[in-house]
This record gives C-alpha cells, sequence and structure tokens, in this order.
C-alpha cells in the first residue's frame, strides 16, 4: 500500500507516518518550500520515507505529488491550523484550509478517482454548541475563521464523495495533543513553561480563558481512527474523542501538580490572550466510531499531560523528548 500524507511535519503527520511504516506502507509526505527544514518531528523517519515539494496554495504542484506518487490513500492533514491565527490571518487560512481541500480533491480526481482520501475536519466545526456531547449529526455553529475554513472543507469533502462517488471521509477529531503539539497551543504552552518553571528557566505563564473546556486526547491514539476510515467498506464520516472534559484550569492543576508547585503562585491571566469569540465546551460522542471502527482512546488526560511535562523537562535539560 502506498500513502501520501500532506501535513507530514506536523504533530499528526509524525504519527501517521509512523503508524503506517509500522503497518508495512510506502509512506510519503508533501512538505512545502522553507528557507530553513522544519523537520524536527519526522527526522527520525526521513530514511524511510519520501518527501515531495508541494503547496495546498499551488494546484500544479499537488497533481504532480500525486502522480508522481500513484498512492492508494491520501491523507490531507495540512492547514493553518492554529485559531487565533486565524483572525489575524482570516484570507489565508480560508486558502490553505478551505480552498486547499478542493485542491487536493481536484488532484486526486484528475489523476485517480479511486484513491481514497481521508480529510482532517475538526470539533471546532461545532463551536456553539448546539448540543453536547456533539455526534456526526450535531449542527455546526463555528465561531472563527478556522472554523468556519473546515466547515467549508468537510462539506467540499462530503460533496465530492455524493457527486464523483470518491471514497472521501471527514474525521471530525475532537482536541488532540502529545509531546510534539505546537508550542502556542495550550497543552504544550502549559507543559513546556511548567518544565522551565521546574529547572528555574523561568517564574511565570500567561493563560487566557481558565473556564474553557476541551475533550483533549492523546494524538497517537487519534492517527489510528484516521486509518481505520479508509479500511471501510463504505464512506463514512465519524466524530473522534475522548467524551470527557477538562478546563484549561484542570490543565495547569495537573502540569504544576508533576513539577511538585501551585500553579496559583505561577500563573497571570492575561486578557489579551482571551479570543473574540471563544469556544467555551466541547465534548465528543465518539459512540459510531466504537461501534463501526472499532476504536476507542487509549491515554487518559492525566497520563496524557504528566507525559507531556515529562518529556518537556527531558528536552530543556538536554535529553530527546517523546
Ligand atoms: P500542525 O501541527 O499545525 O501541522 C499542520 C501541517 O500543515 C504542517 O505540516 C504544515 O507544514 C502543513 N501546512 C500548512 N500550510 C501548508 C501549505 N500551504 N501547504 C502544505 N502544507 C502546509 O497540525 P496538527 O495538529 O498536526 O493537525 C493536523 C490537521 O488536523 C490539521 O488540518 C488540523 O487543522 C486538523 N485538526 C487538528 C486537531 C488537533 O487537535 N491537533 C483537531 C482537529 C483537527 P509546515 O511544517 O511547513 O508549517
Ligand atoms: O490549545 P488551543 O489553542 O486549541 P483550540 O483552539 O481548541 O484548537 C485546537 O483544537 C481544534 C479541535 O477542536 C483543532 F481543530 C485546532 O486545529 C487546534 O488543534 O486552545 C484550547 C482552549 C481555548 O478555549 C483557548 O481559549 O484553551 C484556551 N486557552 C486559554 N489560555 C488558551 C490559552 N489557548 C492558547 N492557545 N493559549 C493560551 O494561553
Amino acid at each position: 500500500m502506498i500513502a501520501l500524507i500532506t501535513g507530514l511535519t506536523g504533530q499528526d503527520g509524525s504519527y501517521l507516518a509512523e503508524l503506517l511504516l509500522e503497518k508495512g506502507y510506502d509512506v510519503h509526505g508533501i512538505v512545502r518550500r522553507s528557507s530553513v527544514e522544519k523537520f524536527d518531528r519526522i527526522a527520525h523517519l526521513t530514511d524511510r520515507i519520501t518527501l515531495h515539494q508541494a503547496d495546498l496554495l499551488d494546484q500544479l504542484s499537488l497533481i504532480d505529488a500525486i502522480r508522481e506518487v500513484r498512492p492508494n490513500e491520501v491523507y490531507n492533514l495540512a492547514a493553518q491550523s492554529f485559531v487565533p491565527t486565524s483572525w489575524k490571518q482570516p484570507l489565508l487560512t480560508g486558502e490553505f484550509t478551505a480552498l486547499g481541500v478542493t485542491r487536493v480533491l481536484e488532484a486526486v480526481r484528475a489523476v485517480d478517482p479511486e484513491i481514497r482520501f481521508y480529510q482532517a475536519s475538526s470539533s471546532e466545526m461545532f463551536g456553539s454548541v448546539r448540543e453536547t456531547p456533539q455526534n456526526e449529526l450535531t449542527p455546526f455553529y463555528p465561531r472563527s475563521p478556522y472554523g468556519v475554513a473546515k466547515v467549508y472543507g468537510h462539506f467540499i469533502t462530503v460533496n465530492y464523495r455524493e457527486s464523483y462517488d470518491l471514497y472521501a471521509v471527514s474525521g471530525i477529531l475532537f482536541n488532540h495533543e502529545s509531546p510534539r503539539r505546537g508550542l502556542e497551543f495550550v497543552t504544550r504552552k502549559v507543559s513546556w513553561n511548567a518544565a522551565r518553571i521546574k529547572l528555574g528557566l523561568s517564574e511565570r505563564l500567561s493563560i487566557g480563558n481558565l473556564e474553557a473546556q476541551r475533550d483533549w486526547g492523546y494524538a497517537a491514539d487519534y492517527v489510528e481512527a484516521m486509518w481505520l476510515m479508509l479500511q471501510q467498506d463504505e464512506p463514512e464520516d465519524f466524530v473522534v474523542g475522548t467524551g470527557v472534559m477538562h478546563s484549561v484550569q484542570d490543565l495547569l492543576e495537573i502540569a504544576f501538580d508533576e513539577i511538585g508547585r501551585d500553579w496559583k503562585e505561577h500563573v497571570d491571566l492575561d486578557p489579551s490572550l482571551i479570543r473574540p469569540a471563544e469556544v467555551e465546551h466541547l465534548c465528543a460522542d465518539a459512540s459510531k466510531a466504537r461501534d463501526l471502527l472499532g476504536w476507542e482512546p487509549r491515554v487518559k488526560f492525566d497520563e496524557l499531560i504528566r507525559m507531556m511535562v515529562r518529556s518537556d523537562l527531558a528536552l530543556l535539560s538536554g535529553g530527546a523528548g517523546t
């Protein structure tokens, strides 16, 4: 089997590449040109995967990459994925995160409509939630340009499936984290800064909304659900999450407990980190994934956050992270 991953250099791309290599796949990834190479997350894999230069903004580059690789499966993980940036760069977010999906789908259609396609959709689409927990039938109410762009990506995937009979699926994944998470996302921001405080490298951490609640899981568990979605007889969309919510304050309590400190003595509330429109709480009903895919999350929130803090302590002490 041959797989092509967009967003290979991201958190999920690196875990998915590992999983597919374990399963014996020939793994290819799309990387965009940069003045410095940002291959930290895939450095341990580069001798076993093949990289292709292309960009979600450039239709021909995507067609060329797919023509060169002739994959059985395409996983579209590339996006501008940080919600606050989507207010600062709404048009660019729309180009990458919304129209980019159509460009990949068009490339699939042009080269080989038999290719199976996975779209990385997001629980951010539920936004101001219409019901709790959220399942595949819950209406969307996005609260950021990122969420709006993901709704487009979701429906263009559904539409190409229905219009052209493609095996195209949308995985509606709730927040998933790991030691490879970008430093700007709240879990990694907290684990990294808790580790710095423990090592005496800093004293303070600025945080926005303490009350926001998310359904946080472990990224390595979630890439398995992506793969399972492409192995079914019929293409269908799935919600993937743990079904358990925690607040940003819970996150601080666990991370600072891991370093043996009281979070209240180190955290400043910074109103500039409050978003123009917040998603207050998200919680998955992943029963369809459990029943049809046999998928279950393995790592729980407490274990995940402690794993991230320990990995950052090792990294900041000059060792290797996880
Ligand atoms: P991430 O770490 O931010 O990775 C994003 C990837 O997209 C990077 O490899 C990035 O490349 C690539 N990319 C961005 N713009 C591109 C462009 N124009 N052309 C080609 N590649 C481009 O994101 P992640 O956490 O792994 O998430 C993977 C996907 O799942 C994203 O679509 C995200 O929106 C979605 N999602 C994530 C979560 C979550 O909790 N992690 C939940 C639901 C959905 P560079 O390295 O060059 O920047
Ligand atoms: O970690 P976050 O930035 O993730 P967010 O916005 O939920 O988005 C992530 O999950 C989505 C799935 O639902 C993905 F689609 C998306 O690509 C991304 O991976 O923020 C989580 C919560 C928010 O409510 C935010 O307001 O934490 C709150 N928060 C409080 N203080 C903070 C901070 N977030 C960040 N990034 N930094 C803070 O200081």
